[in-house]
């Protein structure tokens, strides 16, 4: 099976993104994919659309994104995309939207269509902090997760998201963090059984 596997370049001033840093990190195999390794702007819009594009033109059967989630103590598949921008800073663009639809008109919300609860039980198998998450925010994330969701619904090419927390070298004491080498091992498990 062919997986794109996406990962954003840093935000927010930050120097790194854990979430390119961890899908760059992974091998080309894993279980019965063959990941296709793509870099996404964080930028609204313009990211789905570099997935979409690339989609076009490999294929792929299973599409999985992997965004940094400042704060999160685990690595979190995400349930559900939901039509609404509400960005608290601006994006890699200058861009902040306060409360736009994505798609207006779309469903309010749409269902991942990767296995989001055994996802997070195959990260948690593998001694990884791992847990459902209910909420890809407002951001850029969860306008790839929906945009994608929507583009790719009832086609069969499976859609999800999975948020990583920050590396150690960015947060601040007390933040939660997990090492390059956990969220490759998380993120492994996860698309293990994909
Ligand atoms: N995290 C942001 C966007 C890019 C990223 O890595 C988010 O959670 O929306």
């Amino acid at each position: 099976m062919r997986l794109l596997i996406t990962g954003f370049d840093p935000f927010g001033g930050q120097p790194i993104n854990p979430s390119w840093e961890a899908v760059n990190a992974l091998p080309d195999r894993i279980g019965r994919c063959q990941l296709d390794k793509l870099q996404i702007p964080t930028v609204f819009g313009a990211a789905a659309r570099r997935v979409l594009a690339r989609a076009e033109e490999t294929q792929p059967d299973l599409i999985l994104s992997v965004g940094q989630a400042a704060l999160r103590g685990a690595i979190t598949p995400e349930q559900i995309g939901i039509n609404l921008r509400r960005a608290t800073l601006a994006d890699n663009a200058g861009q902040q939207p306060a409360d736009e639809p994505i798609l207006p008109g779309g469903p309010d919300g749409l269902f991942s269509t990767l296995p989001v609860p055994e996802m997070a039980r195959a990260i948690q198998a593998a001694g990884i902090p791992g847990q459902v998450s209910y909420s890809a925010g407002a951001f850029v994330c969860n306008d790839v997760l929906y945009t994608l969701l929507h583009h790719f619904r009832g086609s069969g090419t499976g859609v999800g998201f999975v948020h990583v927390p920050l590396l150690p070298q960015q947060a601040r004491p007390g933040e939660a963090s997990l090492t390059l080498e956990q969220m490759v091992a998380g993120l492994t498990a996860a698309i293990e059984i994909l």
